[in-house]
């Protein structure tokens, strides 16, 4: 990696105790909220900070676990191909440097970068890791974007998900399967532009059965992206659990 976090701090056991019983778990369906009691599998995080950027990471699954996941998601998910594995940017269309497919509630759409992403039916091995991440956060999720990183060349510009259809209150929840990968956080006022501000990047690296939770507002203000890593020979499955609203879905062409 080439350099590491400006700041993570692990809760302590006074925190870890009032962030358990903080707020009764929210769990939107629809637009309605209603309370849920229970809140069964808290697991040690640690939390990364920055101007406008919260994070928490940890692992959720151990070796014997992920290894069991990565190999069942390597037979039962299925990748877009052909034109609805494209993104179009300005007009013109390019290939996905990954493979990518999404799952979800039935009727949900994801939209981004042009291309309009129907969600197919959720398969067991999503379910029980959906339900994981749930025990863990307390957040519930109707949608997932898969993407597959064949080794270090595969790889995602850099980009923040912000779209208006995701419900600002619900994390994204990335969990990540299969070869470690860094993942770096670029503040937008550090990118281009004459009013360029000097923030230093975010840089951490996501091992395999980890869990990391983008919390708002990190991506109003960070942009995140996975860099090619030429010495990454072996792949990689990320998942980010989203709640997209369903009447903020924009409408367009379904890519199935
Ligand atoms: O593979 C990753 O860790 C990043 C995926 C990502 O950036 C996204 O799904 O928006």
């Amino acid at each position: 990696m080439d350099k590491f976090v400006i700041r993570h701090r692990k809760r302590s056991a006074v925190e870890e105790d009032e962030w358990k019983s903080e707020e009764p778990i929210k769990k939107c369906q629809e637009d309605e909220c209603e309370v849920e009691e229970e809140f069964s599998q808290p697991i040690p995080w640690q939390k990364f900070e920055a101007e406008g950027l919260d994070c928490d990471y940890s692992l959720l699954f151990d070796k014997e676990e992920a290894d069991r996941l990565f190999n069942q998601l390597e037979e039962e998910v299925v990748y877009f191909t052909g034109d609805k594995a494209k993104i179009q940017v300005y007009g013109k269309s390019y290939s996905v440097p990954r493979k990518q497919a999404t799952y979800g509630d039935e009727g949900l759409m994801y939209s981004f970068s042009g291309v309009h992403l129907q969600a197919k039916p959720w398969t067991p091995t999503l379910e029980h890791i959906r339900d994981a991440v749930t025990k863990a956060t307390g957040h519930t999720f109707n949608f997932v974007l898969i993407n597959r990183y064949k080794n270090g060349h595969d790889h995602i510009g850099e980009h923040r998900d912000d779209e208006r259809e995701l419900d600002p209150a619900c994390p994204i929840a990335s969990v990540s399967l299969g070869a470690v990968r860094d993942f770096i956080f670029r503040h937008k006022d550090a990118r281009t532009g004459s009013s360029k501000r000097q923030i230093e990047p975010v840089k951490l690296e996501l091992a395999h059965g980890s869990l990391l939770l983008m919390n708002y507002p990190t991506n109003t203000y960070w942009y995140h992206s996975l860099p090619v890593r030429k010495k990454v020979k072996t792949p990689r499955i990320n998942l980010t659990f989203r709640r997209i609203v369903k009447n903020r879905q924009k409408t367009g062409i379904k890519m199935e």
